[in-house]
């Protein structure tokens, strides 16, 4: 008789991008049947985007990791746990002992946030390398904004979060959601949510050099030359000035160097800035004005403002203008999230010393500033490269594929055979993994439990969920804790005792496991006393539960040590003279253009950065990495539609489909990064076959934001010929 098949759903939350989407996962004999939106989660409503379906193809990948690699001359052999865990360690230590404990270099990739274990493990094993010589995807992403939040509000991150539920006017610089979902704002279903903003009579702008699918909801969209961005914003607030619209509200009490703002903005009328920025003067006045008159405001930039080269001045002064227009801390504005487990907490050393944790330190070969414990990751090729003391030797990536991701990529990949030593913690064998010696593969998404720590605190309502794991894990798995918690106790003999991870700790720490510490933390988070929420409670609610909108929390909340918003950082002032300088040599310069065009970025609904290119679902159908070319600029160079391209910068030069659109502003070309599969030794079969070109190859890791050392991966200027 055959057996009845067995159904079982689980309630999870996606953790492949911020919008952290409740999923309904049902199995039927053990096996995926569906993943569909979860309707009963709060803050995604059965929201749901392509990508969280190819979850499967990730947990049933015949190409995905799941035993430890080790390369030798023959090729990769699997090794037992042990054998890695010793073998990492001793490598690791041998380079330290022999050059230096900075000659360990650690980069960490964007999953790693998105992963609750490496969030809570990680650094028990980071630490015991005890180097300065940490990296990470920060420096090709929200740096800025998280600089910004630094020196204004006292802690990098106290991220304003636009309101947009809530909001009557909205302003987007450089971010194209309704594709991203989101980004330092966590909004399932952000299209919805955009759209209702004009449902209610409310006024969305985009600026941006292409006519995105963002812009297409929009009342109006304005076209804005790669990374002018700084001057359209300083025009911005010349008007408020100018015109007296300023009115900062509640928070006057509590901001200073209004005066400040006003006086160095008079310089940028928006008939000075129009040149440059290709905006009318007129229609940054009427976008000021109607800014500054809505109920409530909020203005909001991402990565196509981070990622250039005045980054951080345009998201510091995106909060100023939230802040003089009266636009912060107050509903339909910009505002603050009180997560349940508040990981804003000031280190009080930190806090004592009045270290800021910012420029405290520099890269050796350039000089480039520290933030949070890392320098900018387009400092990692010459580190390797250069000689000298405290050169890199060594390198472990979590989570982390910077041969893809990271600026002047073709340097990187260089660079990196030249490594005495490399450990990738990646559950793929790919461009940045085939260069280590070991790789050692943790769970993934659907084998492990998660809580989100870094996105429930940019939600934009207060929140908490929790998910157990879909499927057990096999025995020949492990996990990210186990795996951090035995590297940590390999590395740190001779730490000091106090600090000392010994065996027992380690295997009790094993054996209580992530769970243990969320409900602990719980405990002390805001929301115990009001509503008992802990552990036990979020795991008899499998949908997540609602703490309700987000509530004004300032001054309290703010992190300086006077309690005040500084809203003229010294550190920006300075920038700002670069600016100045920079327009200066840029009005004098004769000098022919090679580069004539400027190349920007682009992301997809079916792609998450680098690394979901193996799941044939989302790379099926029409090839998606395409040079978008303005009519007007291929004409001039006899370029048709679908004809292969060569478009070359400063540092290299890749060849490419054009694909002909006036979406693009003329002038501008745009390529999506994360593509580029076609390098020889990885195990991506279905990646290998759409392989795309990596634009990394073009962007330049000399040109930086100068305050704070993010990447450059927008306005890259470029040739464009046919090949
Ligand atoms: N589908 C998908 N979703 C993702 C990701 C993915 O790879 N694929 N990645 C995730 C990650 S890690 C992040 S950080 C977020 C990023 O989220 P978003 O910031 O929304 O990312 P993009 O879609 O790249 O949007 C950037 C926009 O900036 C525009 N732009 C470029 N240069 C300039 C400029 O100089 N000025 C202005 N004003 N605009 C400019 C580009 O045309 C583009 O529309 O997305 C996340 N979501
Ligand atoms: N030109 C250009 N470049 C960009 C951008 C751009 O807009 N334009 N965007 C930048 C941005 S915003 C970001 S965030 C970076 C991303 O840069 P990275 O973080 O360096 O790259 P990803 O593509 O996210 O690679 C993630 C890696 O993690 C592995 N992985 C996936 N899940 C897990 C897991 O659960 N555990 C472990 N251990 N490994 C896992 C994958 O196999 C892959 O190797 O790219 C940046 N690069
Ligand atoms: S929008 Fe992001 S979180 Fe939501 S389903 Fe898609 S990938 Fe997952
Ligand atoms: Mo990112």
């Amino acid at each position: 008789m055959k057996s009845r098949p067995t159904h079982q759903t689980h309630y999870i939350a996606c953790n492949l991008c911020e919008a952290i989407c409740g999923l309904e996962v049902v199995l039927e004999d053990g096996k995926v049947r569906s993943i569909k939106g979860d309707k009963l989660d709060p803050l995604s409503k059965g929201h749901i985007c392509p990508k969280a379906v190819a979850l499967q193809d990730i947990y049933n990948d015949p190409d995905r990791l799941r035993k430890p690699l080790k390369k030798s001359n023959t090729g990769w052999q699997t090794i037992p746990w042990k054998q890695a865990f010793d073998e990492v360690a001793a490598g690791l230590k041998k380079i330290q002992d022999q050059y230096g404990k900075n000659a360990v270099a650690v980069y960490l990739g964007n999953p790693t946030v998105h992963n609750l274990e490496a969030m809570l493990f990680g650094p028990m094993f980071f630490r015991t390398l005890a180097t300065k010589n940490r990296y990470s995807a920060t420096s090709v992403d929200q740096l800025p904004e998280q600089l910004i939040s630094l020196l204004m509000f006292g802690h990098p991150l106290l991220v304003p979060l636009p309101d947009l539920d809530r909001t009557d006017y909205h302003i987007i610089f450089g971010a194209n959601p309704v594709v991203s979902n989101g980004s330092l704002m966590t909004a399932p279903g952000v299209t919805k949510r955009l759209k209702a903003i004009r449902e209610r009579g409310g006024k969305l702008v985009v600026v941006d050099p292409r006519r995105t699918e963002t812009a297409a909801l929009a009342d109006e969209h304005i076209f804005i030359k790669p990374g002018t961005d700084v001057l359209l914003l300083l025009a911005m607030l010349n008007v408020v000035f100018v015109e007296n619209l300023q009115s900062p509200g509640n928070a006057e009490a509590y901001i200073r160097g209004v005066e400040t703002i006003e006086s160095l903005v008079k310089s940028y009328p928006p008939e000075t800035v129009a040149t440059f920025t290709g905006v009318d003067p007129e229609r940054i006045k009427l976008l000021t004005r109607g800014f500054c008159a809505a109920k409530s405001a909020s203005c909001y930039g991402r990565i196509g403002v981070s990622t250039q080269e005045y980054g951080s001045l345009s998201q510091w002064l995106i909060t100023v203008l939230n802040i003089v227009s009266g636009n912060l801390d107050t509903p339909g504005g910009t505002m603050f999230s009180r997560p349940a487990l508040d990981v804003l907490v000031r280190s009080p050393k930190r806090a004592k010393s009045g270290k800021k944790g910012f420029a405290d330190k520099h890269t050796r070969v350039r000089k480039l500033p520290n933030f949070n414990g890392e320098f900018p990751v387009a400092a990692l090729a010459e580190e390797i490269a250069t000689t000298g003391d405290d050169q890199i030797r060594a390198l472990v990536t979590n989570a982390g594929n910077p041969v893809l991701s990271t600026p002047n990529a073709g340097q990187l990949d260089q660079a990196l055979n030249e490594l005495e030593f490399m450990v990738s913690i990646d559950i793929y064998l790919n461009e940045t993994s085939r260069h280590a010696d070991i790789i050692l593969p943790p769970l993934c998404s659907l084998e492990r439990a998660h809580y989100d720590l870094a996105f429930q605190t940019l939600a934009l309502r207060n929140g908490a969920r929790f998910s157990s794991p879909v499927f057990d894990a096999q025995d020949h798995q492990r996990s990210d804790t186990q795996i951090f918690l035995e590297l940590a106790w390999r590395m740190q003999s001779g730490a000091a005792p106090g600090k000392f991870l010994g065996w027992i700790k380690k295997e009790v720490l094993k054996r209580l496991g992530s769970g243990w510490i969320i409900n602990r933390k719980l405990k002390q988070g805001p929301y115990y006393d009001t509503h008992r929420l802990d552990l036990k409670k979020l795991r008899q609610s499998p949908h997540g539960i609602d703490l309700g909108p987000l509530q004004p929390c300032l001054p309290e909340r703010l992190f300086t040590p006077d309690k005040t918003i500084h809203l003229a950082p010294e550190e920006c002032l300075l920038d700002l003279e670069r600016l100045d300088s920079d327009l200066l040599r840029h009005q004098n310069s004769t000098a022919p253009k090679e580069f004539d065009l400027l190349l920007i970025g682009r992301r997809d609904p079916r792609t998450n950065n680098s690394w979901l290119h193996n799941s044939y679902r989302m790379v099926k159908g029409k090839a998606r990495c395409l040079a978008l070319i303005n009519p007007q600029d291929a004409g001039s160079r006899d370029i048709r539609d679908g004809d292969l391209v060569r478009v070359g910068s400063r540092v290299g030069s890749v060849e490419i489909p054009a694909a002909l659109t006036k979406d693009m502003m003329p002038g501008v070309i745009s390529i999506p990064h994360g593509w580029g599969h076609n390098m020889d030794g990885t195990k991506l079969g279905i990646a290998e076959q759409h392989a795309g070109v990596n634009t990394n190859i073009l962007t330049d890791d000399c040109h930086l934001d100068g305050l704070s050392g993010n990447a450059v991966l927008n306005g890259i200027p470029v040739a464009l010929t046919k090949p």
